[in-house]
């Protein structure tokens, strides 16, 4: 790691030395963590009088890198991408200054840029984010900024990089962000929406972690806290949230829970772990939690409205209050893809064999959405350890956008697609356990086809 650090600290004195009164082009993904890259860049270089230009991305190919190549700026900045487009930033930016703030895997091409990633030092890219990267970039530009490592917390969330506890580098960042006294760490309910749900809610609603009587089953949650003696509602006649409950109940509801995974795969302790919250925030905001924040700017991103969240990031009230209508909007969109789903089980539309499922969307379900609805659906329940899902969805371009992801499986997702896209003169990757392609609508049979033989080929093996 502190080998990285280094390499990191000289691309900022790079940075520095060529620094002018131009303004600094920032690119940056359209996901969560891009978001919270992008708006910790963003503030650091505000800090320091930097003017910036700043545009977002569902990815980043050659012909975007092209055309910035006629644009006049002199230093570029790639935030969550870019690794992977390192020969056409040597090609088509030569001249310029490139920093790259990246996690993901890349193809190690030489380059007279700053790729700063910590796979170049065999650090894994569920260590750090992107928005960790560029967190530790402003920290080392400014010690000032350690005041933004609950951004890069947020990025790490998005990118589930909080699953089984943070490591390496992102244990680093936490330290800093307690340090810093932002952010308060509990043990508590792993549940997503702590601060926006009723409590009821909250236990039923969960969709990473199945509790029988409960899930999917509000009155059997209501009844379920009843019986423990857990008021649902307060005096005033108003839901309680989990917030709301002393650590007597909490302990009890935490145990009662406990007790009815007994017999489930899961591990009983997956619902509990480390809840982060902001501490300047009021209780029952959204963005209090910094797992509530991150989907927050995911939908601010998935419904291309990325500026909703760099706003909420930088602390302006308007925007985050309409990043908040967006939310909603985002949540009705995804409960009818689901919907959708549901209701198109043995139909054409959705291929189920053996432990490999392909739904074809087509136009029912939001290229933007598809990735999220897939993770949703394979953290449901409803389909078996080790199971395969591919969901596809039609693009406004005539492309299909494909992700794929395992209910609980080892098998590297990533290899799979990008290997199947290639094929088909489309690009794939991402990460070993939630990976994405794009090929032509016209390739949509033959790719049904190849993924089938390539995962039944997969089953047999493993
Ligand atoms: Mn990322």
């Amino acid at each position: 790691m502190n080998n990285f650090l280094s390499y990191l600290k000289e691309g900022v004195d790079i940075f520095k030395k060529n620094l002018s009164n131009e303004p600094v082009r920032i690119l940056g993904h359209l996901d969560s963590d891009g978001i919270s890259s992008s708006s910790i860049l963003i503030k650091a270089f505000h800090r320091e009088g930097i003017k910036i230009v700043y545009s977002s991305h569902r990815q980043v190919d050659e012909k975007i890198v092209k055309e910035l190549g006629k644009e006049t700026y002199k230093i570029y900045f790639f935030v969550d991408f870019g690794s992977n487009v390192l020969k056409f930033i040597n090609e088509h930016l030569n001249g310029k200054k490139v920093f790259i703030l990246d996690h993901h895997k890349f193809e190690d091409i030489k380059t007279e840029h700053h790729n700063i990633n910590q796979n170049k030092f065999g650090i894994d890219d569920n260590c750090v984010s992107g928005a960790g990267i560029a967190y530790l970039f402003a920290r080392c530009l400014n010690p000032k900024n350690k005041d933004l490592s609950y951004l890069a917390l947020i990025g790490a969330i998005g990118d589930n990089q909080d699953k089984s506890g943070f490591s390496e580098i992102n244990k680093l960042i936490v330290n800093d962000a307690i340090e810093s006294g932002n952010v308060d760490i509990k043990i508590g309910l792993n549940f997503f929406g702590a601060q926006s749900k009723p409590l009821h809610k909250l236990i039923s609603s969960s969709t990473d972690s199945f509790i029988p009587g409960i899930t999917g089953n509000e009155v059997g949650a209501k009844k379920f806290l009843e019986d423990l003696g857990i008021e649902v509602m307060d005096k005033n006649g108003q839901y309680r949230k989990a917030f709301d409950l002393n650590k007597e109940e909490m302990n009890k509801l935490i145990t009662a829970i406990m007790i009815s995974k007994i017999d489930s795969k899961d591990k009983p302790d997956d619902i509990i772990g480390n809840v982060y919250t902001l501490k300047k925030e009021e209780n029952g905001e959204t963005v209090k939690d910094l797992k509530e924040f991150s989907t927050l700017l995911n939908a601010c991103g998935r419904l291309n409205l990325p500026s909703l969240g760099v706003g909420t990031c930088l602390g302006d009230k308007n925007f985050k209050l309409k990043a908040y209508e967006l939310l909603k909007n985002y949540k009705n969109e995804i409960i009818s893809s689901m919907n959708w789903i549901y209701s198109n089980r043995n139909t054409e539309n959705i291929i189920e064999k053996n432990k490999l499922i392909i739904i074809n969307a087509k136009n029912n379900i939001k290229d933007t959405l598809i990735g999220t609805v897939n993770s949703i659906l394979c953290k449901s329940g409803i389909f078996s350890d080790g199971s395969l899902v591919v969901s596809m969805a039609y693009t406004l371009d005539d492309n299909i956008k494909i992700s794929l992801r395992s209910v609980n499986s080892e098998i590297d997702l990533s290899s799979i697609i990008n290997e199947i896209c290639v094929k088909l003169n489309g690009i794939g990757g991402g990460h070993p356990n939630a990976a994405g392609g794009l090929i032509s609508i016209s390739k949509e049979q033959e790719f049904i086809k190849e993924i089938m033989n390539k995962l039944n080929i997969q089953e047999i093996s493993n």
